[in-house]
């Protein structure tokens, strides 16, 4: 008996299905991408057109994180993967899982084509690179190897139409190849026996479900305060009585920081500090899932394993008899509570502005008690939306840090809700995020996804322009008049409110949490306390 053969694109399309995909993003040219449109349809796999394709990209990435499945985009050749590049670059520093299919050139077209023909190979390479990302070729291997490979790691694909054609093993095993972990601790666990006042920080690795319960049982048993990174918020409740406040690799953590005597990162990425020097001189224990090079610094040991292998090991560690007898943890509850009370003071806008990004931040969790997933753009008003957000797990808050992309909330919020429709998804954005991706108003209206869209309206590109301000220059036209969002979003079909005051707010929002499908509330911030507040944070 022939064993059954099927097309390389139907083998591909059913491959993704059974790895967990439900939704594709992208903007489609009329050739490859087409045909992978319609088997993506013959295996039960819904394909959203986007207004981009870099948006696309992001939305297949936050997809893929959310469902811990792979995230799928697609373009088609020349300027389709030309516009896809700041999502690939998202994946690659943001750590999404997406998996570009572009449409490409034939060699034999190759001879004679000038029309929109760009060396697309070279022009993914470097976008690719830090995130470890990798072009695929057209086959079963190569899209397995992907598959099983390290996680979260993005890739592009340029299949012709005639190796979309290629007959394949309809039924090709599937590869399982774990992740080996190094699970030498010795050097690791001295540390933790001698330290009596660790600090742990945790990252983006450790936002995931399967490692959310041996973090906590650690975390519980070590008795220690946690700053989580922006994209780690949730790993621990922020009303567990260990969260000590936000780490950004800024200053408002150096309280709780200096007092350490071990820091230990748990899932740590290095993407995810900002661009200053490393301020710490206590030794340093990594543990982490994957080695970044370069890194902001040499730990004095790591352990690179799964997160779940090593913090159960460490958790079971505590509880050895030789260790309680040595372990001398000096860290008090109260001490904790105080570092956290000082964080949320710090973390305050001064004045009493009633539409601070602040103020306006603590009334949407008022008003959203049901707590859909929060994704936050790049800008000033993500400091008060990652301090004030209570998340209670992984991605209840989405960002890109790595990157730091403007435009990144709308899509992710697409992506979120599309996930899990009856939670649903807010965007917060500054005005000048939402104008990079307004087309995606479209997306949101035609997929009727369950988003509120939250405008941070202060007519200015803020962050840049405080950052002016402090360099003493002078007015750079970094500011224009407040678009009105809320009749632009009427436009495409959106429920929408303008607040101008507390009050208008707290009915805007009330209204907004209680409606249903696509909502704009379009508040005109006043950003007078963004200064302070940004130099509390990073100094
Ligand atoms: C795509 C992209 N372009 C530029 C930047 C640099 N940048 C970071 S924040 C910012 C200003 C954001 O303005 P807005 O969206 O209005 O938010 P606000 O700072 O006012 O809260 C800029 C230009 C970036 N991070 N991403």
């Amino acid at each position: 008996m022939t064993a059954a053969k099927t097309s390389f694109l139907n083998w591909f399309a059913g491959r993704m299905a059974v790895a967990g995909l439900r939704h594709a993003f992208g903007v489609p040219g009329g050739g490859t991408s087409l045909d992978l449109l319609h088997a993506l349809r013959e295996n039960d796999i819904q394909s959203v057109i986007t207004a981009r394709e870099d948006a696309a990209v992001i939305m297949a990435g936050v997809s893929g994180l959310l469902a811990e499945a792979p995230g799928l985009a697609f373009s088609t050749r020349g300027p389709g993967l030309a516009s896809a590049a700041n999502g690939l670059a998202s994946a690659a520093l943001d750590r999404l899982p997406a998996l570009l299919v572009s449409e490409a050139f034939g060699e034999d077209e190759l001879e004679f084509l000038s029309h929109q023909v760009l060396s697309q190979s070279d022009l993914i390479k470097p976008l690719l690179e830090k995130g470890e990302g990798v072009e695929l070729p057209a086959d079963q291997g190569a899209v397995e190897a992907w598959l099983n490979g390290p996680k979260n790691t993005p890739a592009v694909m340029f299949p012709t139409s005639s190796q979309f054609k290629h007959q394949v093993l309809a039924d090709k095993p599937e590869i399982n190849n774990p992740h080996l972990p190094d699970t030498n601790m010795t050097d690791a666990k001295k540390l933790l026996q001698q330290a009596q006042r660790p600090v742990l920080v945790v990252g983006l690795e450790a936002a995931r479900a399967s490692t959310t319960s041996a973090l906590r049982t650690f975390v519980e048993a070590l008795g220690a305060p946690i700053l989580c990174t922006y994209m780690a918020k949730g790993c621990v409740p922020d009303d567990d009585a260990h969260f000590a406040g936000v780490f950004t690799g800024g200053s408002i953590e150096q309280a709780c920081l200096n007092e350490a005597d071990l820091i230990i990162l748990i899932g740590l990425d290095p993407v995810e500090v900002i661009s200053k020097p490393w301020a710490y001189t206590a030794p340093v224990l990594d543990l982490c899932e994957r080695v970044y090079d370069p890194h902001y610094l040499k730990p004095t040991a790591r352990i690179v394993a799964p997160l779940s292998v090593s913090l159960s090991a460490f958790a079971d560690c505590l509880q050895e008899t030789t260790y309680k007898t040595t372990y001398s943890i000096t860290w008090q509850k109260s001490e904790i509570t105080k570092l956290k009370s000082d964080f949320d003071q710090g973390m305050e806008e001064g004045g009493s502005a009633e539409l601070s990004s602040a103020a306006v931040v603590k009334s949407i969790r008022d008003c959203f008690p049901a707590r859909p997933r929060l994704c936050v753009d790049a800008g000033a008003h993500m400091f008060s939306a990652c301090a004030f957000w209570p998340a209670r797990a992984p991605h209840d808050l989405l960002i890109s840090n790595g990157l730091a992309t403007m435009g990144f909330a709308v899509p992710a919020a697409i992506a979120a809700a599309l996930h899990d429709p009856g939670r649903g998804a807010i965007a917060v954005t500054g005005d000048g995020g939402l104008m990079m991706c307004l087309g995606e108003l479209k997306t949101v209206a035609q997929t009727a996804a369950n988003i509120t869209i939250i405008v941070f309206n202060d007519g200015r590109l803020s962050l840049i322009d405080i950052k002016r301000e402090d360099r003493q220059m002078p007015d750079l036209g970094l500011s224009w008049t407040p678009p009105d969002f809320a009749a632009i979003a009427s436009g495409f079909g959106f429920q929408s409110w303008k607040v101008n005051s507390a009050t208008e707010l707290t009915s805007a929002l009330t209204d907004a949490a209680n409606a249903k499908g696509p909502r704009l509330v379009d508040v005109r911030i006043d950003a007078s306390g963004y200064r302070d507040q940004m130099r509390a944070l990073r100094g």
